[in-house]
């Protein structure tokens, strides 16, 4: 099971398109054998046995289309689930990106540096600025990031279903420190 819906979402659209290219790829492969068996010793020229190949383009257009514009709908359904702001989170965290750390900001102004804890479950909505240059906030387990840029406030909702320690990166070089800019979310 995934940590949390933002990563639930990602990976049943992961799913989805990998199943749908399975087995299309299968379909296709059977086709093909059955076209190469069924037109063997047909030479180039011949007319392709009785098929109408207007017909079968049109179908096949149809068909491509139906599959590209349901996945194109399945995908803009992800984004808009994890894009969307909840009107009412149960926490509001404000996180100050800088070289080269992370300063969490808790509801009742307590700071805390490089480390944050929530109780599992909560609706946590990140309000993600930086005091310096761009850096990006990052939870890799969750699937969940958002950009953290100066003079600007990007929100960012997560929910931990999982209890545990989740590691925060910089997902934007942004100089020397960057590989190390990590902080720490104990989910409790
Ligand atoms: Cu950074």
């Amino acid at each position: 099971m995934a940590p949390g819906p933002t990563a639930d979402v990602w990976y049943s659209l992961f799913n989805l398109y990998t199943t749908a290219a399975v087995a299309i790829n299968i379909l296709i492969i059977i086709i093909f054998i059955y076209f190469l068996y069924k037109y063997r010793g047909y030479r180039a020229d011949s007319s392709a046995g009785g098929i109408d190949a207007k017909k079968l383009a049109i179908v096949f257009v149809i068909v491509s289309a139906i599959i590209f514009y349901s996945l194109e709908f399945y995908t803009l359904n992800a984004m808009r689930f994890v894009e969307e702001v909840p009107e009412n989170p149960d926490m509001v965290i404000e996180v100050d990106a800088f070289q080269w750390a992370w300063k969490f900001i808790y509801p009742n102004g307590t700071e805390s540096l490089g480390t944050l804890k929530v109780p599992r479950g909560t609706l946590v909505l990140f309000k993600v600025t930086s005091l310096d240059v761009h850096h990006k906030f990052g939870i890799p387990a969750l699937k969940a990031s958002i950009d953290a840029v100066p003079g600007r406030i990007n929100y960012l909702w997560v929910r931990f279903d999982e209890p545990g320690t989740y590691t925060v990166r910089c997902y934007e070089l942004c100089g020397l420190g960057h590989a190390n800019m990590m902080a720490q979310i104990i989910v409790t």
